[in-house]
C-alpha cells in the first residue's frame, strides 16, 4: 500500500479555510505543490449540501423542528423583567428599561461592566439544564447572558446584533451544586445593551455522568490503557515524525512536545514521489495520540482542558473521527485547531465526491482574546446531540450544526450522517505541513499542554 498524502478534501466554499487533519489516501499523484489544492468540481447535489451548511438555511431547518409539544417549566422568576425587580439583583449602574422589550414591556439594560443576576434554587444536582434569552447591543461590545455558581465553569453566549435575536447553551450542575446564579452582564463599551426573556429549564435527557477521562496525572510516559500513538511521517505533509516519546505526562499536565531531532528516515526511498519516502532525514519529532480501538463515544459532551502557544509553525488540535467509513465521510469534528494566529471549530462530513469534505469551519483570531490569552489554559468544549453539534470556547460557542444538514453525499457511506455514530479522540502537535506555517522562527522544544479531557455521556 503507497498511499499519497494529499491536501485535495479543501472544500472551496462551505469551509472558510480549514485543512483537513486526516489523510486523505488519496491516488499516487506527483505534486510539489504544498499548499492545499481547492476541489473545483461539484455537481449540483453538492452544491446543495453546501448551501445546507449555512447558517440560514440551519436556523430555519432547526425552529420549527425543535418546537416542544408541551414547555418544561421555566425555573427563572420574573423572566422578562415585567414584575419590577422581583427576584432579580440588578446592579452596577444596569437597570429595567421600558420601550426595548423584547417581549412584554420592560427589558433590563446594562452598560459597562453591570447587569442583573438571579440565584436559582432547587436545581438538581449532576443534571444538564439549558438556559436561553433574547438581547440586543446599540455599540460594538456585546451583552451576555450566562451562568455562573453551578459547579462548573462559567459560561455565557454574547448577542452583537442591533436587534433582538435569541440564544441558547447546555450546562451540567456540578456533582452536589443544588443552584446557580443566572444573569445578564455587558461587559465593556458605553453604549446600551438589553437582555429579555430569559429561560433557564431542565433537559428531559437526565444527568450526564463520567465515562471516561484522563486528568494526565501520573508522571512519564502516557497512559497506554488510554491511548495509542501515531508513528511515522503520517498526514498533510507535515514536518514532524510522530513518536511516542514525545507525549508525556509532567505535574499532572500531558505535554506533547515538538523537537528538532535528526536522523536517517526509516522509509527513504529516492525514487519516491510519496512525499513520506522521499525524505532522507526526520528533522523534526512531535506526538499524535487517540483512542481508536479503546474509547469511543456518542452523545454527550467532552471537555479539553488546555494550552496552546499560537506560534508560527505549530499546529496542535483537539479532534474526532467516526470509526466507520472512509474520511471524511466518517465524520470529522476539530474542537480546536490553532494555526496562522487564529483558533478553528470545524465539522467535515463527506460530499459526493471521494476524500472532498463539506466544511462548516469557524475561526476566531486569537488577538481578538486578548493579551495573554496563550499563558493560560482555556476550556474545549464539544456538545453532540443527535440533533445538533456545538463547540464552545471557555463557555463561548465557536461553531454549531445541525445534524439534517450533514448527511454524506456519494462518495462513501451515502446518506448515512458520520456524527450520529461513535466517535474517538486525537490529541496531536503538527509542525508545519499544509497549515502550521515555518517553523523558522520557532524555537525548540516547543509544547502543546493539556490539564484534562473529560468526556459525560
Ligand atoms: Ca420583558
Ligand atoms: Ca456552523
Ligand atoms: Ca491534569
Amino acid at each position: 500500500m503507497s498511499y499519497y498524502i494529499s491536501a485535495l478534501g479543501y472544500f472551496a466554499c462551505s469551509g472558510s479555510g480549514s485543512v483537513l487533519l486526516q489523510d486523505t489516501a488519496a491516488t499516487e499523484v506527483e505534486t510539489t505543490d504544498t499548499s492545499v489544492e481547492v476541489t473545483e468540481e461539484h455537481d449540483t447535489a453538492d452544491d446543495t449540501a453546501e448551501e445546507q451548511s449555512t447558517d440560514t438555511a440551519e436556523d430555519t431547518a432547526v425552529e420549527p423542528a425543535n418546537e416542544p409539544p408541551v414547555e418544561p417549566p421555566n425555573l427563572i422568576q420574573n423572566p422578562s423583567f415585567e414584575a419590577e425587580d422581583e427576584h432579580w439583583n440588578i446592579w452596577g449602574g444596569a437597570s429595567r428599561v421600558e420601550s426595548n422589550a423584547q417581549d412584554g414591556q420592560w427589558s433590563v439594560m446594562a452598560t459597562s461592566g453591570n447587569g442583573a443576576e438571579q440565584r436559582i434554587e432547587g436545581l438538581i444536582p449532576n443534571t444538564t439544564y439549558r438556559l436561553s434569552g433574547w438581547g440586543k447591543v446599540e455599540g460594538e461590545n456585546g451583552m451576555s447572558i450566562g451562568v455562573k455558581s453551578y459547579g462548573g465553569p462559567q459560561k455565557l453566549v454574547s448577542f452583537d446584533s442591533s436587534t433582538y435575536s435569541e440564544d441558547e447553551f447546555i450546562f451540567s450542575t456540578g456533582l452536589s451544586n443544588t443552584s446557580a446564579v443566572i444573569f445578564a452582564y455587558k461587559h465593556s463599551g458605553e453604549e446600551s445593551g438589553y437582555a429579555d426573556n430569559l429561560t433557564l429549564t431542565e433537559v428531559g435527557e437526565g444527568p450526564l455522568n463520567i465515562v471516561w477521562s484522563d486528568e494526565f496525572e501520573g508522571n512519564g510516559t502516557v497512559d497506554s490503557n488510554k491511548w495509542t500513538f501515531e508513528e511515522g511521517f503520517v498526514r498533510n505533509q507535515e514536518l514532524q515524525w510522530y513518536q511516542q516519546e514525545n507525549a508525556f505526562q509532567e505535574d499532572g499536565i500531558l505535554i506533547i512536545e515538538g523537537r528538532t531531532e535528526q536522523r536517517e528516515n526509516p522509509n527513504y526511498d529516492p525514487s519516491s514521489t510519496n512525499w513520506k519516502q522521499s525524505r532522507e532525514f526526520i528533522e523534526y519529532t512531535s506526538a499524535s495520540i487517540n483512542t481508536k480501538g479503546i474509547f469511543d463515544w456518542q452523545y454527550g459532551r467532552m471537555v479539553v482542558r488546555a494550552k496552546v502557544s499560537n506560534l508560527e509553525g505549530t499546529w496542535p488540535a483537539i479532534w474526532t473521527l467516526g470509526l466507520e467509513c472512509d474520511w471524511p465521510s466518517n465524520g470529522e469534528i476539530d474542537i480546536m485547531e490553532n494555526y496562522g494566529g487564529e483558533i478553528l471549530g470545524n465539522f467535515a462530513w463527506g460530499s459526493n465526491q471521494p476524500w472532498s469534505p463539506v466544511w462548516d469551519a469557524e475561526r476566531v483570531d486569537v488577538l481578538s482574546f486578548g493579551e495573554g490569552w496563550t499563558d493560560a489554559f482555556h476550556l474545549w468544549e464539544l456538545v453532540r446531540s443527535e440533533e445538533r453539534m456545538t463547540i464552545y470556547l471557555d463557555g463561548i460557542e465557536i461553531n454549531s450544526v445541525d445534524l439534517t444538514n450533514t448527511i454524506n453525499g456519494s462518495a462513501a457511506c451515502s446518506g448515512e450522517n458520520p456524527f450520529q455514530k461513535p466517535h474517538y479522540i486525537l490529541l496531536n502537535l503538527a509542525l508545519g505541513g499544509t497549515a502550521g506555517g515555518s517553523v523558522e522562527n520557532l524555537e525548540f522544544p516547543t509544547r502543546y499542554e493539556i490539564d484534562y479531557v473529560r468526556v459525560y455521556e
